[in-house]
């Protein structure tokens, strides 16, 4: 896991500079890698970081790599807001995740090397 904790940024912005340090924003596949990443944000104290989620016209959540998630840690209520609240960051206190339109800014989260699928 990589952190950009310099600056906050949109959504499609911070996915764009992940890519361009040869990763892409960090897609936590469970709960051991949950954790490995909110003691990153509490390390570094970011603020409510991007992470590599975002909702597609079908109304669903897709990883950066475009496909549906097995794992996910909704805070309790969210996702929450289907009209305009496309992608996805992460509660620095809980490590649980909230649907937030792509355009606020934010720290990000980038991962270079992506996790195999077992
Ligand atoms: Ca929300």
């Amino acid at each position: 896991m990589e952190v950009q904790n310099t600056y906050k940024t949109t959504w499609f912005k911070a996915r764009a500079a992940c890519q361009k340090l040869g990763g892409d924003l960090a897609v936590p596949m469970n709960n051991k890698e949950n954790s490995a990443i909110l003691n990153i944000v509490k390390q570094k104290s970011l603020s409510q970081p991007f992470i590599g989620f975002r909702r597609h016209k079908d109304n669903k959540f897709y990883t950066v790599q475009g496909v549906m998630p097995s794992y996910m840690k909704w805070q309790p209520g969210e996702p929450n807001g289907p009209n305009h609240e496309h992608c996805v960051h992460f509660y620095n206190n809980n490590g649980k995740w909230n649907d937030i339109p792509c355009s606020n800014q934010y720290p990000f989260i980038c991962q270079r090397h992506l996790i195999k699928r077992k």
